[in-house]
Parts: structure tokens; C-alpha cells; sequence
């Protein structure tokens, strides 16, 4: 059978090993990229209620009693706290369901992300 590949790109091995090398490269290397990080961040506002962040740093971030409490008085006293460092569709999602949680609840309470 002909080979169409020989045709087109040549051998793919130097045979004689006289000559600069042809055809395709084909080397890959392995996809090992870590993914970009991006921390999710907690605004303060005067109207929010403690126990509501409370509730969604437990119920949306997965941390405890008193990792949230801490977080929540945190945010409160400094303006602005970190709730968690994800992957960015983790982030988003994240973000998206405080932001919802905070408009269904009728509270001003603001997150975002950046990258970390
Ligand atoms: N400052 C709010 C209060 O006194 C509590 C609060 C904490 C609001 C953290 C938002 O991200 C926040 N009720």
C-alpha cells in the first residue's frame, strides 16, 4: 500500500542519520497547568444581619460555627474579607449564589472575586 504520510512529510526518522530530521513533529507533553485561583471576598454593609452571613459563609463556603462567626466579625470590623480560594468557575458559582441568597433575602450584602 503507498503511504500518503512518507509522500507528504517525508520519513519520520532520520534513517541514514546523515541529514537534518523530517517530517511532523509530535511530541506533546503532559497538560499538568495548575489552574488560576481566585478568592472570593465579603463586603460589609450596615443593613446585612450577622447571623445571615453567618448562615451563608455555613451554608454556601462549608465552614463551620465559628470559622463563619470569625469571618462574619472579621468582614464586619475591617470592611472586606476572604470567604475561600477556588478555581473560577467554583468562585463564580459561589458569588452568584451569595448574591442570589442576599436579593431573595432583601439584603444590600455584596461579594466578589479576584484573582488570588
Ligand atoms: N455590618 C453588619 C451589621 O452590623 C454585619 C455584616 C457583616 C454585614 C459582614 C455584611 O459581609 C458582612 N449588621
Amino acid at each position: 500500500m503507498i503511504d500518503l504520510n512518507r509522500i507528504i512529510a517525508g520519513p519520520d526518522k532520520d534513517e541514514a542519520g546523515d541529514g537534518p530530521e523530517r517530517g511532523v513533529a509530535t511530541k506533546t507533553r503532559p497538560k499538568t497547568k495548575k489552574p488560576s485561583m481566585y478568592r472570593v471576598l465579603l463586603m460589609n454593609d450596615d443593613y446585612t444581619p450577622m447571623e445571615f452571613v453567618v448562615s451563608i459563609l455555613m451554608g454556601i463556603f462549608k465552614k463551620t460555627q465559628e470559622d463563619a462567626y470569625t469571618i462574619m466579625l472579621n468582614v464586619h470590623q475591617k470592611g472586606v474579607g476572604t470567604c475561600g480560594i477556588y478555581t473560577f468557575e467554583v468562585a463564580e458559582t459561589k458569588v452568584a449564589q451569595v448574591m442570589d441568597a442576599a436579593k431573595r433575602g432583601g439584603h444590600p450584602l455584596q461579594c466578589t472575586l479576584e484573582k488570588a
